[in-house]
């Protein structure tokens, strides 16, 4: 398989283009429900699916991401929330370590034990610095991951991991405020880390509406990742994708 998700990324970086990703939780979509998300998001001109959960369930997800595949070129990028969530099916696979965490296994732990088997899936492999911000409530991520996420006020913790991150020679940052989040990450926070790190800069959790996706990525997001708000309103993504897209800076 080719490998051409990071070089694209880099390159719609470099001119400014700002990208949208769906994410979609193989516990929480039927087969059916693909069929309309995809034709939304092809509408809509999306450009990424993520596909993952912080606890998946229901061992559909070769399924899920086949179904996607079939229907659409739209690349499908692994979000995995433990080791076992790997599929062939994808084209990427974001390899995440929780570096604002403490926990060892998610820094390198689980990664020794599954670095045989996500070598052999042809997978993209994109190494990632998984960082969580406060959300203002606990999600799934922050219990499930037993460490405790980065306060939301502390701009000057986020830039110094997010620097550490790209030195250690990660590909991508992510800041995620947990799916569902009370509060999504700031825009001030967003911007700090965005003016010390040159790497793609991921922003997910609890983005509801256009008008923050928008300052998402004028405030310094490469890509801006939506679940929740998307699951309750698919509808959502053709407004969410033009915000996001109307936010790219010219260089
Ligand atoms: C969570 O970043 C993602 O890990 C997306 O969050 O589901 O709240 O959009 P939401």
């Amino acid at each position: 398989m080719t490998k051409t998700i990071y070089p694209t990324l880099l390159q719609q970086k470099a001119s400014g283009k700002k990208s949208f990703a769906v994410l979609i939780d193989p516990d929480k979509i039927t087969l059916p429900q693909i069929d309309v998300l995809v034709e939304l998001s092809l509408q809509a001109k999306v450009d990424y699916f993520f596909v993952g959960g912080s606890l998946v369930i229901s061992y559909q997800l070769d399924e899920i991401i086949q179904a996607i595949k079939s229907r659409c070129d739209i690349p499908v990028i692994l979000f995995p929330g433990s080791s076992s969530q790997v599929s062939k099916y994808a084209d990427a696979l974001l390899y995440l370590s929780l570096i604002s965490g403490r926990n060892p296994e998610l820094l390198i732990g689980q990664h020794v034990i599954s670095a045989p088997m996500v070598k052999q899936s042809g997978l993209e492999i994109m190494s990632t610095g998984y960082m969580v911000i406060d959300g203002g409530a606990p999600t799934t991520v922050s219990y499930i991951s037993n460490a405790t996420p980065i306060p939301a006020d502390k701009n000057e913790i986020a830039m110094c991991t997010a620097m550490a991150g790209e030195m250690l020679g990660m590909k991508l940052i992510y800041m995620d405020a947990g799916s569902g989040a009370k509060t999504p990450i700031t825009e001030g926070m967003i911007k700090k880390v965005s003016s010390v790190v040159d790497v793609p800069i991921i922003i997910g959790g609890g983005i509801k509406d256009p008008e923050k996706a928008y300052l998402n990525g004028k405030a310094g997001a490469d890509i801006i990742v939506v679940g929740n708000a998307i699951e309750k309103d698919p509808n959502l993504i053709a407004e969410l994708s033009a915000a996001i897209h109307s936010s790219n800076i010219t260089v």
